[in-house]
């Protein structure tokens, strides 16, 4: 921090840091100098003048003024006011006054403020009709025109400087220049449509096109903050409610982890909410067809089901998926459910699919399975490895932090068999073939060995049996020559040592893994490999540097946090754990008996368990398995097999069809609670609006069926207090509330109320018994399923920016699917030409598990032999072609890696 002084503007004296913004300095003491062009986000422009302030007699722009020791400053005297009034003069007769009330308009404000909405009170005539004109309505998703357009630079700075992507810049010159987005139109640029040029404009040339006709800011009944529904980054939005709906949403500055950033889903993706087709009542299935009923009907029928298959075929035959959609308090009641009413661990969720291997991995070396440091930590890392995360397109706001990073020198290495948009921020790019991670970060590893780039002391002070251990990951790794893995990974010798380099010899390195690491047979095994690289580099336990799998779902770190586990109680306790069961047992109010102490059955397993007949009922709380789970047409058979199921979901999927019953849940943004982030934020939802028809809580829902079936569970004043019992049973969460948490979330472990949470782990030890870390080495074992002259292609699943999984939520939105609403596969064009295929060709994709039928599209973007899909769309059920093989360790399906063969279809 720089030193405190003091300065002086007009009469009030105002604590400063030497060399801050003197604008920002006023604003912050409360002196309101005018200002348009500038914005706390962006670097000073200087374009508006407004903020003219004297400094020594001389007049000079605030905004780009730093601060120095004992400075007098006037900030407001005649002269000054005169000259911005005059500037607002010159600027408001150039632009086009009509406003249809959608926005707030701070350009209108500070005209009206200096009395210059009064024609009288102007000089200049205005001259707005004579200005040549552009306008672009391209855009799915905003619209410009330059009517309306002071040219502030703003929208052209949000785009480069806030999230890294350099869309637009100034056409033309003078009176007569607009703002440009690529080399014309908006729908041909790379604008990815986050809007965040719409959220810096301060006069309305810019707007978004959703609810723009009916939308009227004086009309806005609620500005709700809550938590995006999307993904894992947790950002903080504000809902604004009119009509009893969503017309618009707002990134919310100034709190972590977005700081007022949003992704196109997050800002755009919000009409599912209000859509006609929600699940309004519950439905029983009656001889085949779905038929409404009452609540009471519902969950009678439920209730009786849940306890005589409890009854006759023990608790172990029941199941329930929870949700990492839905809130902490949903997931934990969830949970206390299964366990104390139905009596089992038969309890998973998507996490299972998702990170489970890397959670195994980062337990067993370092004790804990949450991402190691916080999203701001990297826009100061000096070196960010990325690999197998598609982050630009999952995980976007993240992605303006790695590219914020990389505008502060931060070298970034990307690991990932197919081309993604971080590679054109990349130092290096290593592209290995899929499933080669292992020989891939060994060869790394013997490169920073050879090259003297380990840190012997943190090794010595840090690692379990130091140099010992060490010394066995030298010797298994020397075989790894850079020569030979390229062999195997088809990564070119040099871009290893240079990475290797770059890697070894940073100070503060990141690593952020995804799922081309987790989702595959030997996914534990590669997290293992990539932790051992970061412990002998000493990357971990200090900020900017450690190791970050961004979450995936908006809840999946709450969800797993509360014990939505098969082996783990709440807070991460095996349920092994006795004292941790009796402490429960107290808690929840039952006898310690009836809290089951066997770890269950995991998601894939309990397919598979259905398939067999071992497990005969299932309770589905926001999943979709007939889409988003492995070797699909064997669920299907699992599914049909069992004898009672239950959905409870905000709309009709893919797995609904095969309910008993389905239950109408509230949405995010119709209930109250917590999910907690990626980097074990515990953050706020807030309910904005009434659920549709019928629809309940999810929580609710459970704590009914409970009362139905005899096991009635108290009675919670609201979620707040379920929050409090989840405190009382996670030591992890035991300082947190929701009215500490009522401005920005706090990071978990936070284990006392004085505690201010954790920023970064394992700062002083690692939370393995030992205190230690562990280093795994591993081999690299070739993988199980393999290209053959049959099944010629391996095939790769995952995800785009505009689709959201199984797409019930994204789907529903025009201005996504106006980006993208179709199935595809990418192929490469070396392997199209052998073949005869052209792009837009229909082609069938055949494994040993099932086929699909999906269009063709040849890119460079993909290795020869390999294939990616994404598996959002229902058309192509991708997961018809993946495995249900297992990684031994985490039981995480290898998604990433099916061998398939691709012919044209008739
Ligand atoms: N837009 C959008 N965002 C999302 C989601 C969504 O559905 N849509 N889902 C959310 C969820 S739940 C999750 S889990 C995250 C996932 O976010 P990501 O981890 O980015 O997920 P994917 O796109 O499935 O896969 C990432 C990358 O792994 C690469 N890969 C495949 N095989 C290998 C390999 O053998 N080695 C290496 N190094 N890389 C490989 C793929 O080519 C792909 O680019 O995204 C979250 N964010
Ligand atoms: N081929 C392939 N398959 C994959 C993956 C891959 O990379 N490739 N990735 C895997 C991964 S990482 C994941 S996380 C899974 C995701 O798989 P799923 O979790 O099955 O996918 P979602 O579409 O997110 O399903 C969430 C469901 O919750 C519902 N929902 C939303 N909000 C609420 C709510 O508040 N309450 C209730 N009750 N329901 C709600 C939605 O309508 C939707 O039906 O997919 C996995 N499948
Ligand atoms: S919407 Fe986002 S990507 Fe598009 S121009 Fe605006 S800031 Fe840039
Ligand atoms: S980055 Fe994730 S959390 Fe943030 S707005 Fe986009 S989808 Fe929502
Ligand atoms: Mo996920």
């Amino acid at each position: 921090m720089n030193e405190k002084i003091n300065v002086q503007i007009d009469a009030i004296i105002c604590e400063a840091e030497l060399g801050e913004n003197l604008l920002v300095v006023a604003l912050r003491n409360g002196i309101q100098i005018p200002n348009l062009c500038f914005h706390a986000k962006i670097s000073p422009t200087a374009a508006c003048r407004l903020c003219v302030v004297k400094l020594d007699g001389k007049i000079t722009t605030s905004c780009s003024t730093k601060v120095e020791k004992g400075m007098k400053v006037i900030a407001f005297d005649e002269e000054l006011e005169e000259i911005r009034c005059k500037i607002l003069d010159h600027l408001v007769a150039e632009h086009n006054e009509e406003i249809n009330g959608s926005y707030t308009d701070e350009f209108k404000n500070i005209v009206t403020k200096y009395k210059l909405d009064l024609i009288s009170n102007r000089t200049i005539p205005s001259f707005s009709n004579l200005l040549p004109h552009k306008l672009d309505a391209s855009s799915p998703v905003l619209t410009y025109d330059s009517s309306k357009c002071i040219k502030c630079f703003r929208c052209i700075k949000a785009c480069g400087e806030v999230q890294g992507k350099n869309v637009l810049s100034m056409d033309e010159r003078g009176i007569a220049s607009y703002v440009v987005a690529g080399f014309g139109k908006w729908n041909e640029s790379e604008c990815d449509g986050c809007g965040e040029c719409v959220q810096l404009c301060p006069t309305g040339a810019l707007v978004e096109k959703p609810f723009y006709n009916i939308l009227k800011i004086n009309k806005i009944e609620k500005r709700v903050k809550t938590t995006c529904p999307y993904c894992g980054v947790g950002c903080q939005m504000e809902l604004l409610v009119q009509e009893g709906k969503i017309m618009r949403v707002l990134g919310v500055d100034d709190v972590l982890p977005n700081n007022g950033k949003l992704c196109i889903k997050g800002r755009f993706g919000y009409n599912f909410v209000s859509r006609n087709d929600r699940l309004k009542v519950p439905l029983i299935k009656k001889d085949g067809v779905f038929v409404e009923s009452s609540w009471d009907e519902a969950l009678a029928l439920i209730a009786s089901k849940f306890s005589e298959i409890r009854d006759n075929y023990g608790p172990n035959s029941i199941a329930g998926y929870a949700s990492a959609k839905c809130t902490n308090e949903d997931n934990y009641i969830f949970q206390r459910f299964m366990r104390t009413v139905i009596g089992t661990n038969n309890i998973d969720n998507c996490a299972r699919l998702c990170h489970s291997s890397t959670v195994t991995a980062m337990m067993r070396s370092i004790g804990d399975g949450a991402g190691t440091n916080s999203i701001e930590d990297y826009s100061s890392a000096d070196c960010i490895y990325i690999t197998g995360n598609n982050v630009v397109e999952t995980h976007p706001v993240t992605a303006t932090y790695i590219k914020q990073g990389r505008m502060n020198g931060a070298k970034i290495i990307v690991v990932d068999p197919k081309f993604t948009t971080m590679v054109n921020y990349a130092d290096v790019w290593l592209q290995p073939k899929i499933g080669t991670d292992v020989a891939l970060l060994n060869a790394l590893i013997h490169v920073i060995i050879k090259e003297g780039l380990v840190d012997t002391k943190f090794i010595e002070s840090r690692v379990e049996g130091g140099l010992e251990s060490f010394q066995k990951l030298k010797e298994l790794t020397n075989e790894y020559t850079p020569i030979l893995v390229q062999e195997i990974t088809g990564v070119p010798s040099e871009k290893i040592e240079l990475a290797a380099r770059i890697y070894g010899n940073s100070k503060r390195a990141l690593i952020c893994t995804g799922m081309g690491m987790s989702q595959e047979i030997t996914g534990t095994n590669n997290v293992f490999s990539l932790i051992n690289m970061c412990l002998i580099t000493g990357n971990i336990g200090k900020p900017g540097a450690g190791i970050n799998p961004p979450r995936g779902q908006n809840n999946v770190q709450g969800v797993s946090d509360v014990g939505c586990l098969f082996n783990l109680y709440p807070g991460y306790f095996p349920v092994s754990h006795e004292e941790q069961r009796l402490h429960l047992s107290k808690i929840w109010k039952v006898d310690v008996e009836k809290i089951p102490n066997m770890p269950g059955l995991s998601a894939v397993e309990i397919m598979k368990a259905a398939h067999q007949g071992a497990i005969k009922c299932m309770y589905i709380m926001g999943e979709n398995p007939l889409l988003s789970d492995p070797n699909l047409n064997h669920v299907i058979d699992a599914v049909k097999n069992l004898e009672f199921l239950v959905l409870q979901d905000i709309f009709m999927n893919e797995t609904t069809a095969y309910a008993d019953v389905i239950l109408p849940a509230a949405s995010f943004a119709e209930k109250d609670g917590t999910f907690t982030n990626s980097d074990r934020r515990v953050n706020r939802v807030r309910s904005a609006i009434d659920a549709p028809g019928q629809a309940k809580k999810d929580w609710v829902i459970i704590h009914q069926i409970a009362s139905k079936m005899g096991s009635p569970m108290p009675d919670y004043l609201n979620e707040s207090s379920i929050f409090d019992e989840m405190a009382l049973v996670m030591p992890i969460y035991a300082g947190i509330n929701w009215q500490r948490i009522d401005k920005e979330g706090i990071q978990w472990p936070c284990t006392s109320l004085a505690d201010i949470g954790t920023k970064t782990l394992f700062l002083e030890k690692f939370n393995t018994p030992s205190g230690r870390a562990k280093l795994n080495p591993i081999h690299f074992v070739p993988q199980t399923e393999n290209a053959s002259e049959e099944f010629p292609f391996i095939l790769n699943t995952g995800r785009i920016l505009y689709q959201y999984h199984t797409s019930t939520m994204s789907g529903k939105s025009l201005e996504l699917n106006s980006f993208a609403s179709k199935s595809y596969v990418l192929m490469n064009e070396q392997d199209s030409m052998r073949l005869g295929f052209a792009n837009g060709d229909k082609v069938k994709i055949i494994g040993m598990r099932g086929e699909l039928e999906t269009v063709l599209k040849v890119s460079d973007e993909v290795s020869i032999g390999e294939l990616f899909m994404p598996f959002h769309f229902a058309e192509a059920k991708v997961n018809m072609l993946t495995r249900d093989e297992l990684d031994p360790n985490s039981k995480i399906p290898p998604y990433k890696l099916s061998a398939v063969k691709v012919i044209l279809s008739e």
